[in-house]
């Protein structure tokens, strides 16, 4: 084919995708500062209480995912990620479990769920997501949640330190994190089988590695308005005071 690169075996693509890794938030310095136990009382409560818009924009997102997907298998598995999220009788769901963490962190439920410490470029960064799935096609809604290829990692991490980096955080908190393991490994061999066999020409390759970049982007951003806010204390419109 003239000008166009032989489409990567499933093996290979798969590589591709996992090499984007080094670009995961996990990597951002304000997630290593969190890993380091650098970040003050008031930055964990800043992630926690921001981190909570993304959260609740998640079973939209797979929601819009839902409404764009005519197949039936899959929206099937796909609708296990909205009750993970929402909840349903007898299970709290990980919003929940979110605002019971931020309690943990000393926060009250009324200010996280009021949503009156979300960052302007955290919220920019969440609903670019909601939006881009709303109006993507849905093998590309899928695509973009395969930044869960990297999360176990994070989660892992937070489980890891912050009982002795942050003491003043109640143990019950990090149930969240617990719960999230097991759901993103279960969602990622899901929505890494539907990209492996819906992407098979490279150019499609390459837009599943575009579309990747942007979650990374979003999640990446996210960080971004938190580092300048609770980390070099340039909050926005600091300079009002
Ligand atoms: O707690 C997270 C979560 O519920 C989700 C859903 C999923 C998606 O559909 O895009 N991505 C995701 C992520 C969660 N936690 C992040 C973290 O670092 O705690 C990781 C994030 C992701 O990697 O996309």
């Amino acid at each position: 084919m003239s000008g166009q690169h032989a489409a990567w075996t499933p093996a290979q693509f798969e590589q591709a995708l996992r090499a984007l890794g080094s670009r995961y938030h996990i990597h951002h310095p304000f997630q290593v500062m969190m890993g380091e136990g650098k970040l003050s009382k008031k930055a964990i409560q800043g992630w926690v209480a921001n981190r909570f818009y993304y959260q609740l924009n998640i079973p939209h997102k797979d929601a819009y995912l839902m409404a764009n997907c005519p197949d039936r298998a899959v929206r099937r598995r796909w609708i296990q990620r909205i009750i993970d999220h929402d909840g349903r009788e007898g299970d709290e769901g990980g919003i929940e479990c979110w605002i019971r963490m931020a309690v943990a962190c000393g926060l009250t439920r009324e200010e996280v769920v009021s949503l009156e410490h979300v960052l302007p470029g955290v919220r920019f960064a969440v609903d670019a997501y909601r939006n881009f799935v709303r109006d993507a096609e849905w093998h590309e809604g899928i695509c973009s949640s395969l930044t869960e290829l990297f999360a176990p990692t994070a989660h892992r991490q937070r489980l890891a330190t912050w009982p002795e980096q942050y003491p003043w955080i109640e143990p019950q908190g990090l149930e969240y994190f617990r719960n999230r393991l097991a759901e993103a490994h279960r969602d990622v061999e899901h929505g890494l089988a539907v990209t492996l066999a819906h992407f098979t020409t490279r150019a499609l390759q390459d837009r599943a590695l575009e579309i990747l970049q942007f979650k990374l982007d979003v999640l990446w951003s996210i960080l971004d308005a938190m580092h300048l806010a609770y980390v070099l204390a340039m909050p926005p419109y600091f300079n009002e005071r």
